[in-house]
């Protein structure tokens, strides 16, 4: 048996918590060989549920966890971990502009950087959850120069996710036969999912779905709204598929990506296909189980430019809100 890998989760009392430390545990994430210790942070008035979520961790009896630790101490909670899945966040209340939003979250993730960066393994890596994901990943990063640029993530395979369902239910196929659907820029309603360079049974989208006009007026608006459309029928927002797509996250940045495929995930931009450097921009990407690199060299047509050129600009916007609390 390997030793075990220290997970951080933040925001673990929380809805997506509550899904996710069990997929953890089980053995979904790091695979069935692979034992893991939890590191569960929360907020102090959060700690008495989250005291409810260990009981029942431990009630699971899962072989793989050999630990669990719930504390409000970032020192504490991000001690010695090889990931940081920093899902907690201040949820956007009525009447909350956005500039009031990127600015709470923005505090507490200025705070878990530094923490990250004293106390974490020399290994770590980060994946950001928790809303504005982008630009909460991006303060964090700079609050933490010491972590090197390719450790930092924020997720947008849930975005992916649900833009192959959509592919897939409209192809009338499997969603294993959809390939190459990715996401690019920001976690938010500006996101580009990419269908012109997606693949369906091998062929292009655009060559098995003909009606185009469904994949630019229905099917981007559809999972550019997919979150608000949960939160709609649901009363709360999307839960177990976020979770489900931390787990997918994490593996597909921890073993070898098919050779006709990629996934999406936002990382630190190194200027490829003209996006500013440095922006937590989301990109397709590839993995070799150990090291990841963005996919280069894919077309990109006139109509995926100014999508693309959109979420940019939003994600440039959101950074001059929180200029800030990037230390210079
Ligand atoms: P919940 O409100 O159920 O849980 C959030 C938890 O975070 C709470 O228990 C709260 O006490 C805790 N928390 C708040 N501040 C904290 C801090 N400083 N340190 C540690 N914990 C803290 O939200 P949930 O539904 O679990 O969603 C969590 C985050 O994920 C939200 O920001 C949400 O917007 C975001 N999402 C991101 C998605 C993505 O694809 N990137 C999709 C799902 C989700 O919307």
């Amino acid at each position: 048996m390997k030793s075990p890998l220290h997970v951080a989760v933040t925001g673990a009392a929380g809805q997506i918590g509550y899904s996710l430390l069990f997929r953890i545990a089980s053995g979904s994430m790091f695979g069935t060989e692979q034992p893991v210790v939890l590191h569960l942070i929360e907020i102090e008035p959060a700690l008495k549920a989250l005291n409810g979520v260990v009981m029942e961790l431990e009630d699971c009896a899962f072989p793989l966890l050999r630990g669990v630790k719930a504390t409000s101490s970032l020192e504490e909670g991000f001690g010695g971990v090889n990931w940081a899945l920093l899902v907690g966040s201040v949820p956007r209340k009525q009447g909350m502009e956005r500039k009031d939003l990127l600015s709470i979250n923005g505090k507490i993730f200025t705070e878990q950087g530094r923490a990250l960066a004293r106390h974490a393994a020399a290994d770590v890596r980060i994946l950001v959850v928790g809303n504005p994901c982008n630009t909460n990943c991006l303060i964090a990063k700079n609050n933490a120069p010491e972590i090197p640029d390719n450790r930092w993530f924020a997720m947008t395979m849930l975005d992916q996710n649900r833009a192959v369902a959509q592919l897939a239910r409209k192809a009338n196929v499997r969603v294993d036969e959809i390939r190459k659907m990715a996401i690019w820029g920001n976690h938010s309603s500006t996101m580009y999912p990419d269908f012109s360079n997606a693949e369906i049974q091998g062929k292009p989208v655009t060559a098995v779905i003909s009606d185009h006009a469904w994949l630019e007026n229905t099917f981007i608006p559809i999972v550019q709204k997919r979150g608000a459309a949960i939160l709609e029928a649901r009363g709360l927002s999307s839960a177990a598929s976020a979770a489900n797509a931390v787990v997918d996250t994490v593996r597909a940045l921890t073993t070898p990506t098919a050779s006709d495929n990629y996934f999406s995930v936002a990382t630190s931009s190194d200027g490829s296909y003209g996006i500013e450097k440095g922006l937590i921009f989301s990109y397709p990407t590839k993995s070799d189980g150990a090291t990841w690199e963005i996919i280069r060299g894919l077309p990109v047509n006139e109509f995926s430019q100014a999508r693309i050129l959109l979420t940019e600009n939003e994600l440039k916007e959101e950074k001059a809100l929180i200029r800030d609390l990037i230390p210079h």
